[in-house]
């Protein structure tokens, strides 16, 4: 189809994802925070401090947002701010974020909010956090007071961003806080993660009904380096059963995943309206029988990959595909909640861009039921171990003068938005390379 357009649905949600700390600024009462002060934890000693300033100021990047078309953006809540000491509920907090949820909405923009992304009060890390069942009790408390106080704000909520990346980077590669190397506490976070989200989303229906509640799970593929070798194949199981299926099976089909424990897990499996998919890389696993730490393999590329920045991993867009095929097969609702590329000088973000879309147009032509898509994200923010100089933004931010700059990407995705479709006439604008990729002679 040399000429093909293709179309997305009416009514697509088209928007970006962002997260509290990552762009808020002076978060100073998280365990993130106080991560940061000790050397050595953050690439180049590098800070959040005042992140893109959007505890001051969300104007600016709410009309850039509206200026490109987006009716959609994922916005997290800081508990650290809400909950500031135990038990204490700060009201000014709560009024900050119904001006930013009203403010997205007064520019046609519908908010996703998520309860948690990675970042913890400090009062809660002096019960072990994610790691004390108590966390279920500490969680109820939380989302019943944000459902109270802003349970109006929106319909779409995510209670809770990538456990598995949280537990995995926290607690076995610990390059995340608290950075341990402990599987026994990955599994028992990850268990009270699926029982805090389970009794969260109940919270949220028995305050808002009609709230749409999911959660978003990273999906990254582990495929054996040689798909004949029988020990390769072992190797990547081990790591999709463990990274990917640990925290769906017990949400998504009411059992506990063995590796998270034995039989059906209560009340399970029927607390998800939607699925949230972040989708980002993959991984090729070859058994290596000295690797302990690593269950016995070794992570690799393949050798025609093209690399993402700063060793993010490889550039594998059909992977967006098999992940919506697979968690297709529930039936819910999908939301795209995170896809991007890290790309400071925006040379491969617009075919990045494209070739994943391409592949959720295709998703949509097998009638798998996507709902939006959430790019990550708008403006460069603070990420995590890796400070500023692992930058996602389709605007572009110097981290000191805080002055933004919009990239080709930005505008390439604001047209696809305006136009609800991928043509022909975008791609021979941007990038004429990937013209013969997605519409072949
Ligand atoms: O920046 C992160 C985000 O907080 C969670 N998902 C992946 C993004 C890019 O690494």
């Amino acid at each position: 189809m040399p000429n093909a357009t293709y179309h997305f649905p009416p009514d697509f949600l088209w928007g970006v994802a962002t997260a509290s700390h990552q762009v808020e600024g002076n978060n100073t009462n998280n365990q993130w925070w106080a991560w940061e002060q000790d050397e050595g934890h953050i690439n180049f000693g590098h800070k959040s401090g005042k992140a893109c300033g959007w505890w001051e100021n969300t104007d600016i990047d709410f009309d850039i947002a509206a200026r490109m078309g987006l009716n959609a953006m994922r916005l997290s809540l800081e508990w650290s701010r809400i909950e500031p000491k135990e038990g204490y509920l700060d009201l000014d907090a709560i009024e900050r974020y119904r001006q930013m949820l009203q403010g997205l909405k007064q520019r046609g923009i519908e908010p996703m909010v998520t309860l948690h992304h990675f970042s913890n009060p400090l009062w809660l890390e002096e019960y072990g956090s994610w790691e004390n069942p108590d966390i279920v009790m500490f969680f109820n408390r939380y989302t019943e007071q944000v459902m109270k106080h802003l349970g109006d704000e929106a319909t779409l909520w995510c209670t809770l961003n990538e456990p598995n990346v949280y537990a995995s980077q926290g607690y076995v590669e610990g390059i995340f806080p608290p950075g341990r190397s402990d599987i026994k506490a990955a599994r028992q976070v990850l268990r009270n993660m699926v029982q805090a989200h389970v009794e969260s989303y109940k919270i949220i229906h028995r305050i808002k009904p009609e709230a749409q509640v999911g959660f978003a799970h990273n999906y990254r593929f582990f495929d054996p380096a040689r798909p004949n070798n029988l020990m390769d194949r072992v190797a990547s199981w081990a790591y999709e059963q463990a990274f990917n299926r640990a925290f769906l099976k017990p949400l998504l089909n009411g059992w506990w995943h063995l590796f998270l424990g034995i039989g059906p897990a209560p009340g399970m499996g029927k607390a998800v309206d939607w699925i949230g998919l972040n989708y980002y890389t993959r991984d090729l696993v070859r058994f290596d029988r000295t690797a302990k730490d690593d269950l016995y393999s070794q992570r690799l590329h393949a050798e025609d990959a093209e690399l993402l920045d700063g060793g993010y991993g490889e550039l594998y867009p059909e992977g967006l595909f098999r992940a919506l095929k697979i968690l297709s097969r529930k039936g819910l609702p999908i939301y795209i909640t995170e896809n991007g590329t890290p790309d400071s000088d925006d040379d491969q973000r617009p075919r990045a861009l494209v070739l994943h879309l391409h592949q959720m147009w295709k998703a949509l032509q097998e009638n798998i039921q996507i709902r939006g898509y959430y790019h990550w994200t708008l403006t460069d923010n603070f990420e995590w171990a890796e400070g500023w100089g692992m930058p996602f933004g389709l605007i572009e931010m110097d981290p000191e003068t805080k002055e933004r700059k919009t990239r080709p990407s930005a505008d390439l995705y604001s047209a696809i938005v305006r136009g609800n479709a991928i043509t022909p006439e975008l791609i021979d604008a941007y990038i004429p390379e990937v013209r013969p990729v997605i519409m072949p002679e």
